[in-house]
């Protein structure tokens, strides 16, 4: 299998770090969402997209992360306990869409300053605010999300805490519990090998 990624795509890294897990051979291929290999697979034009041994491929993430999940079910990622599965799905859902604002709000801070809308930036950041906020009171100070263990959950919370560290670290000034909450994650090695270029500024990395 090939997984068509880049180093800084939270969706592509809760990916990696999923077949990371489960101890899956695949074929990491960086590459730009514009490249052909990419819009072959995805006709979305988007990535992360795995290719499968017969050369159908899948998307989106969600996507790949359930057919790994049934197609390789040990170690398992998702709770098989229907309430905490969905607990974790919904991690899920809070993590993308997150990701999904801060890639929004940064190709609307890359247009030209004067075409810039303020009202558009203050959307996507409002989202990102309050999935933070939710995401820091939900968890409180239980060392895994959901049942206990570690799953899905965790891996999609470390994805898009490098991500907001990554693309828009102010708004994690309000979240110190964010900050070590992502330090602890990152102890992991899935998640340690899988981080974007750069993470945090050094000031917000706690010891
Ligand atoms: N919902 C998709 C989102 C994937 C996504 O937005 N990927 C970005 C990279 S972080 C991308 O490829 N963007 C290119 C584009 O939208 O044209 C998933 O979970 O896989």
């Amino acid at each position: 299998m090939r997984l068509l990624l880049s180093a800084t795509s939270p969706f592509a890294r809760k990916v990696h770090v999923v077949l990371l897990e489960k101890g899956i051979a695949f074929e990491p291929v960086y590459v730009a969402p514009s490249d052909p290999t990419v819009t072959q697979a995805n006709p979305l034009g988007k990535i992360p997209a795995l290719v499968r041994e017969d050369g159908r491929a899948l998307y989106d993430s969600p996507v790949i992360v359930q057919y790994l999940e049934l197609h390789t079910p040990m170690p398992a990622l998702l709770p098989a306990e229907p309430g905490a599965r969905i607990d974790a799905l919904c991690w899920e859902a809070l993590c993308d869409g997150l990701c999904d604002a801060v890639v929004a709000g940064m190709l609307e801070r890359r247009r030209p300053a004067d075409r810039q809308d303020a009202g558009t930036l203050a959307h996507h950041e409002g989202k990102v605010r309050r999935a933070l906020e939710v995401m820091e009171a939900d968890l409180g100070t239980r060392v895994h999300a959901v049942a206990d263990a570690y799953t899905l959950a965790d891996i999609a919370i470390a994805s898009a805490l490098g991500y907001v560290g990554l693309r828009a670290p102010a708004l994690l000034d309000a979240h110190p519990a964010l900050v070590d909450r992502y330090a602890r994650l990152s102890e992991r090695s899935t998640i340690a090998c899988t981080a974007p270029p750069t993470v945090f500024p050094a000031a917000l990395v706690t010891p």
